[in-house]
């Protein structure tokens, strides 16, 4: 069994992955800042460590003798990119450099894998659809560029410093445990908690922008399968299903399966916001032989359950 850092482990994927991880019989250490994790995510077989992963110390101490990193920790909101834009440059690129970096002597002084997020944010207004590993990349946001940047310093990391990388651009993930409250987070937990608790939803814009969402649980599928087979070079590989769905098509469904109905309130479009966002999955199929197999009404019932 193996010892894995998980940077971002008491957020919303980094908890799932965790969950995965300690199921599978591994041991896990977290490095959290709890900025939007909570401690109430982290289970409690894990170890926590409260620091932030720009500090190359904290970041060191923490991958000191793993056999491997998931790094997951960033500010996972475009919009809080465009508002905060040094201090999030920070945590989401100068943060992956300091993971590569320390992953490069994190057991016995030698290197050890890597598998990171970045995000479909990194092919911003691209006009390719669906949109393939090899489209046009034209991040929107300071968000979509540092993830990029990631990108980039993962392939430093193992072209200059033999760290085994794997990238996965994130489409829209959702389920359970993403946080309802903020006015950050991902839309279908916003959208899930307004309609249970009866309140109006914003819609930014006209409601026809298209997403590609992808359920939490296939999401760790992937992440667990690149680390048993890491890639031998930098690569990076779409998280998709393939699948669009529009904003005001999620509202129906919701508010169908709820069986609740709300007002909708439009609201200006966010600058920045990307129109249409659908990935294509061949190359993460032919990579790890399998697919994102939960569909959308069987994971917007587990969001409104919250299992
Ligand atoms: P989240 O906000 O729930 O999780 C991020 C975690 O990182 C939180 O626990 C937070 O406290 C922690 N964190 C933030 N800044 C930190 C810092 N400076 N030091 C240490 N910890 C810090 O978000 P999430 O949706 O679980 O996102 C996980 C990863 O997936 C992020 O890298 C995000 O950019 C990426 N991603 C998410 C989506 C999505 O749709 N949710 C899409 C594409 C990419
Ligand atoms: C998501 C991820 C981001 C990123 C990207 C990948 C979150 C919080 N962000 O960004 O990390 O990697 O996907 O492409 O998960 N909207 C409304 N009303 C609301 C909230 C959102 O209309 O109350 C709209 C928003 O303007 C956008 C769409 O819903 O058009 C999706 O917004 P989001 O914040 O869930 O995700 P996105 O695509 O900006």
């Amino acid at each position: 069994m193996a010892h894995y850092l998980v940077t971002g482990g008491c957020g919303f994927i980094g908890s799932h992955l965790t969950d995965r991880l300690l199921a599978d019989g591994h041991r896990v250490t977290i490095l959290d800042d709890l900025s939007t994790g909570r401690i109430a995510n982290r289970p409690k077989a894990a170890r926590l460590i409260v620091g932030d992963v720009a500090d190359p110390e904290a970041v060191q101490d923490a991958a000191r003798g793993v056999d491997g990193i998931f790094h997951l920790a960033a500010v996972a909101s475009v919009q809080k990119s465009k508002e905060q834009w040094t201090a999030t440059h920070r945590t989401n690129q100068t943060g992956a450099v300091v993971v590569f970096d320390a992953a490069r002597t994190a057991r016995d002084g030698g290197p050890v894998p890597v598998v990171y997020a970045s995000s479909a944010a990194v092919y911003g207004d691209s006009p390719s659809v669906p949109l393939g590993e090899d489209s046009e990349l034209r991040p929107l946001s300071a968000y979509g560029v540092d993830k990029l940047g990631c990108e980039m310093h993962a392939r430093v990391a193992w072209q200059i410093h033999g760290v085994r990388t794997t990238g996965f651009r994130f489409f829209n993930v959702y389920g359970p445990r993403q946080d309802p409250h903020s006015p950050y987070s991902g839309v279908i937990s916003i959208f899930a908690r307004r309609l249970l608790d009866g309140c109006p939803v914003d819609i930014h814009g006209d409601g026809e922008q298209v997403r590609d969402f992808v359920f939490v649980g296939d999401v760790v599928r992937f992440l667990t399968a690149a680390m048993e087979r890491p890639a031998p070079a930098a690569a990076v590989y779409n998280l998709c299903t393939g699948r669009p769905t529009s904003l005001l098509m999620l509202l129906d469904v919701l508010e169908e399966l709820s069986r609740r109905r709300v007002p909708r309130h439009h609201q200006p479009a966010r600058a920045g916001d990307i129109r249409v966002s659908i990935g294509d999955p061949a190359k993460a199929r032919a990579a790890f032989g399998m697919t994102c197999r939960v569909g959308l009404l069987d994971g917007l019932s587990a969001t409104l359950t919250g299992r």
